[in-house]
């Protein structure tokens, strides 16, 4: 799903949300009528248009545990951003090509997927321009996520539940070395950078109210072509979650 205000994205429109799900096809319609509330129950407005696809997915599903979380607190954006350089840093990647890649991030309002990032060059490498790359058929049950953030002590934030599910998908790739994410939501200011190395790292403020600027890198290994990466993030269904619970439902 995919909406926006004032046009279709590729028209001039003004992303407001995007979502999906994977489904069994007994429970597409619930799944779909979800993906409807959350575009128009947006912060961000109502948008004027709106675009549901839907896909049957005949490839394997893949099961993945889901990444360990962290959360460390930053006083303001600035130190914020401090902190995923050098939890970005942790993982080997130079300073340089954090600077070259983040300015691309902060520099960028209209990127609705990733960028793919060669972490010794810091040069782009989808050429997927504005577009990026949209990690898909990705799926986490609701009451298994809620359950396992019980276990966790985490409070249970769909936002979060969003964005680990993609992480964790993200990450296990071995051509992923790290991502880099924050929100382009105004009102959303925890990013987090994430790792098969580390988990999960939420940063609490990366940006200030208002920015609009945000979006997710992806840090890769240059030593493999990125077509069967690139293949992996947006057709390979991948089902989050603890071992009793990765059917689809
Ligand atoms: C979180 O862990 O709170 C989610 C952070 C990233 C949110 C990205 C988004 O929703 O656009
Ligand atoms: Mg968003």
């Amino acid at each position: 799903m995919r909406a926006a205000l004032g046009g279709p994205h590729e028209e001039g429109g003004k992303h407001i949300s995007g979502g999906e799900h994977l489904s069994s096809k007994a429970d597409m319609q619930v799944k779909a009528v979800e993906l409807i509330d959350k575009a128009f129950s947006h912060t961000q407005g109502e948008p004027t248009f709106f675009q549901m696809t839907i896909d049957k997915v005949e490839e394997h599903l893949q099961a993945i545990k889901p990444l360990s979380v962290s959360t460390i607190d930053a006083t303001d954006a600035a130190q914020g951003r401090k902190l995923a350089r050098s939890l970005l840093a942790d993982h080997g990647i130079s300073d340089e090509v954090i600077k070259k890649a983040m300015n691309l991030l902060e520099s960028s309002n209209d990127n609705r997927g990733a960028l793919i990032i060669n972490a010794k060059t810091g040069e782009r490498l989808d050429e997927r321009k504005e577009k990026g790359v949209r990690v898909s058929h990705l799926y986490w049950e609701k009451e298994n996520f809620e359950q396992w953030c019980k276990q966790k002590e985490l409070v249970v934030n769909q936002r979060m539940k969003e964005a680990l599910t993609l992480a964790t998908k993200v990450c296990s790739h071995p051509l992923t070395i790290a991502e880099l994410c924050w929100s382009d939501d105004p009102d959303y200011i925890t990013g987090y950078v994430a790792s098969a190395a580390k988990g999960y790292q939420r940063i609490t403020k990366v940006k200030e109210y208002g920015d609009e600027a945000g979006g997710r890198l992806f840090f890769v290994n240059d030593d493999q072509s990125i077509d069967s990466y690139i293949h992996y993030l947006e057709k390979i269904p991948v089902s989050i979650g603890t071992e009793e619970n990765y059917e689809l439902n």
